[in-house]
């Protein structure tokens, strides 16, 4: 066969080629890739893009990224795309806010630029991260297939320094079908928003370089002693040094193997709420600098309380999604702080950020601010939890989550999921779960939303053996419209670990009026938020609250006159400007709670 002919059949063989990802699944970007980046040297790759939709994948089937203009005789060859003729989107975005004809558009689209580099440092290192894409993200640099990450809504990490030349060209192919053995799977009650709508951006890191750094205060009722542990990209010997100028804090820390660890003898003044203090933390080691602001709090429960800082503590909190109807997932810090600030109005001291990890400058915001924070991976409803990768994935989501933001003193929980039937394969997965976010933090609570025991309406998940707190969602007054389940569920049971109601809610559309039984009317959600405070506050093992929810949110399950594909429950409409009803009631509530 001559070569031609072998080339024509290739041709061909790509185009038929069904299972054409396998080639892409290699070089993963994970929990192993991460790197610490605060205080970091960094060089944004945000901007302009161009893009163009890919709904047959064409751009991984064909190979787009080798650039192929012309044979080995130098005839031009006919293609498919035009990368710098493609229309151009101003990223981090969601592409479904960008123009209304992809508003439903779920599938692959293809991201490309051009880009100059120049080396500071012959031994630098380049790594490239993307804030976050959902859900998968596939990364090539001057024609060459760098790696994958999975998982919406977290950073994935790339060494891209092989790659890197002085003019550069990245093809990003982000796929956001939902996909039953995903995390989530396919049926959620939010909206699945396309893009890469995080930063994107290259850090620079010298050889050997700090790959992980944590600090929190040791829980052990003290408050008098800091734990600092790093871990370095290389397994070399060497000394860091840690800084904490605000407390007078200089000390070494050995590092042997690549990692070291210390624990210093100091007395912060506690983050709370209330005040929300924050030091700045540098560490030098070899010719690598890092720095974060870091709260030291201590949170642990003891019976059935929630001890802040020594003290009980009742959580006044709110659920809140991360969108805004302008810009999607894709939030600016004013929206963020936007959504802080309602909360606080609110009388909160805690937010429950569901149903996936939000933005970590949602956290750093959190820890500015002062707001205590759950935070969630996304194991919702009906996951494939029979299946070993799917454990996998959602596993690594959970440890780049708390790695992420270990050093935040705002995030108090971490969920390992919600609203999951107590079977056998999800009680094996969950508790695994939350056995890996025990191990992997000793310095926070572990716990889940929770289904209850809707037959004997009682509070009984198998998985609350394996949490420090337990989640509850239930909704008497609205999918369970009988009233009276509420004081019967809370009075059958007799948890021994304290129970957050993790949701409870109604629809209401802005501005609709009616009586109380009117369904989709504010004064029906109001009453809902009456009758369910009523019973909440008679019951002692009830330690916390986050109503279902902050703003109306977009989703494509909800088609009745009232939904207009939005989830109604806000307690505010979904452009975050009106409140309803029912935002005064909780508010009352919170402002007695707080006194
Ligand atoms: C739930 C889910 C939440 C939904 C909510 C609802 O139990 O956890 O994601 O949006 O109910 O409105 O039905």
């Amino acid at each position: 066969m001559d070569t031609d002919k072998v080339k024509s059949k290739k041709y061909m063989s790509d185009i038929h080629l069904e299972d054409y990802t396998q080639q892409y699944e290699e070089k993963k970007a994970d929990v192993s890739t991460m790197v610490f980046d605060g205080g970091r040297k960094t060089q944004s790759l945000n901007g302009q893009w161009h893009y163009a939709i890919d709904q047959y994948d064409t751009c991984l089937r064909q190979k787009w990224f080798l650039e192929k203009y012309f044979d080995e005789k130098g005839y031009s060859l006919p293609v498919d795309y035009s990368f710098d003729e493609w229309p151009v989107m101003q990223l981090p975005a969601c592409w479904n806010t960008v123009e209304k004809e992809y508003l439903l558009y779920e599938g692959s689209m293809v991201f490309t630029r051009k880009f100059s580099y120049r080396k500071e440092n012959e031994e630098e290192e380049i790594v490239l991260k993307i804030g976050a894409a959902n859900y998968l993200c596939r990364v090539f640099v001057n024609g060459e297939y760098v790696g994958m990450h999975r998982g919406g809504s977290t950073s994935a990490y790339f060494n891209i320094t092989k790659e890197l030349k002085a003019d550069n060209r990245i093809i990003l192919v982000v796929d956001s079908t939902r996909r039953p053995e995903q995390v989530p799977t396919e049926n959620t009650d939010w909206f699945n928003y396309g893009g890469i709508y995080r930063d994107i951006e290259l850090i620079r890191l010298p050889k050997t370089y700090i790959k992980d750094l944590r600090i929190a205060l040791v829980p052990d009722g003290t408050f008098s002693r800091i734990r600092a542990e790093i871990k370095l990209s290389e397994a070399v010997t060497s000394t860091a040094l840690i800084s904490v100028e605000e407390l007078g804090i200089h000390e070494q820390i050995s590092v042997k193997n690549g990692t070291g660890e210390a624990t210093i003898e100091a007395k912060p003044q506690l983050w709370s709420p209330e005040v929300p203090k924050l030091y700045e933390v540098i560490v030098s080691c070899l010719n690598d600098h890092v720095s974060d602001r870091v709260g030291f709090r201590e949170i642990k429960v003891e019976n059935r309380e929630i001890i802040l800082n020594g003290k009980p503590v009742f959580l006044r909190g709110v659920s809140c999604h991360e969108e805004s109807v302008e810009n999607g997932k894709g939030l600016t810090d004013e929206e963020r702080t936007e959504n802080i600030r309602t909360a606080k109005e609110l009388g909160c001291n805690f937010m429950r950020i569901a149903h996936y990890p939000h933005s970590e400058r949602m956290a750093k915001l959190a820890d500015e601010l002062g707001m205590l924070l759950w935070e969630e991976i996304p194991v919702y409803w009906a996951i494939r939890f029979e299946r070993e990768a799917t454990y996998e994935d959602a596993e690594n989501q959970l440890k780049e989550l708390i790695g992420r933001d270990y050093n935040r003193a705002s995030v108090i929980i971490w969920s390992v999921g919600n609203e999951n039937a107590d079977t056998d394969d999800r009680l094996q997965f969950m508790s695994r779960l939350a056995d890996c976010a025990h191990q992997e933090d000793k310095t926070r609570l572990v716990s889940a939303a929770c289904l209850v025991d809707g037959e004997k309406n009682v509070i009984a998940d198998r998985l609350a053996e394996y949490l420090d707190v337990i989640g509850i969602n239930e909704y008497c007054g609205w999918y369970t419209p009988d009233f009276e389940k509420l004081p019967q569920l809370m009075n059958n049971s007799n948890p021994s670990k304290p129970v957050i109601i993790t949701e409870f809610g109604a629809d209401a559309l802005p501005g609709h009026h009616g009586t109380i039984t009117d369904k989709g009317t504010e004064e029906c959600q109001a009453y809902v938020y009456e009758r369910q405070i009523e019973e909440i506050r008679k019951i002692s093992y009830i330690k916390g609250m986050t109503p279902w929810i902050l703003y109306d949110f977009r989703c494509p399950r909800r088609t009745s006159s009232i939904q207009k594909y939005y989830n109604r429950k806000g307690l505010c409409s979904a452009d975050k400007k009106y409140r309803k009803q029912a935002f005064s009631v909780l508010q009352k509530f919170y402002r007695e709670k707080a006194d």
